[in-house]
């Protein structure tokens, strides 16, 4: 079986991303390969460079994958600065912030870096569209999924293969499966 070396220090990514590439044929290591948090507005800035960074210094192909959530009604954010955002504020904070709000759309989105040593990066965009619900519902997942809304659920209450199915992150990594399949190396 291929092996994907994945650098990530969420043990709940590296759950799902075994879940989703193992479905496709795919076994996932997890690499311990901290990359610089690069300041950019954008995941694939992040990503690409993630992935470059710990190919290089790794001497191996790395897979990495940064996420975030963009909620439209302020402009983006947290988006890049998720990480920073559940940790500072968390979600009750996020729902007080949007409280009175009507619009509720919101993005979540992976970027799925890939690189090979001395290589260029790939990145491989994952999206799903939901909206931040009103309260905190369901036990499953972690980070952002009890709030984010998609079709009646939030992901919070969706267990980890019906997540996958439709998931940002299981979109990008599904992507960069197929792509490694045409792949001629
Ligand atoms: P890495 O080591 O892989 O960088 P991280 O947790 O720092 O792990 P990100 O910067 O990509 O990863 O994540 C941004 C934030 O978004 C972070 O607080 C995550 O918990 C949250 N997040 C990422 N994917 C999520 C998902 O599928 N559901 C809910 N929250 C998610």
């Amino acid at each position: 079986m291929h092996k994907i070396y994945f650098a990530t220090g969420n043990p709940n990514k590296l759950r799902e991303a075994k879940n989703i590439l193992g479905e496709v044929g795919y076994e996932v290591e997890q690499l311990d390969c901290e990359y610089p948090e690069l300041q950019a507005d954008d995941l694939e800035t992040i990503s690409a460079y993630g992935a470059r960074w710990c190919a290089d210094r790794l001497d191996r192909d790395v897979m990495v994958d940064d996420s975030g959530i963009f909620i439209e009604t302020l402009n983006g954010f947290p988006g890049p600065y998720s990480r920073y955002v559940e940790d500072h504020l968390g979600n009750r904070k996020v729902l007080k912030l949007m409280e009175g709000e009507t619009n509720r759309r919101a993005v979540f989105s992976t970027v799925v870096g890939f690189c090979r040593p001395g290589g260029e990066p790939r990145t491989f965009t994952g999206e799903v569209v939901g909206t931040i619900s009103f309260e905190e519902r369901g036990t499953h997942g972690f980070g952002y999924d009890p709030i984010f809304l998609y079709e009646g659920r939030t992901f919070g209450e969706l267990d980890d293969f019906k997540k996958n199915r439709i998931s940002h992150r299981g979109n990008a990594m599904r992507k960069f499966a197929q792509w490694l399949e045409l792949d001629p190396r």
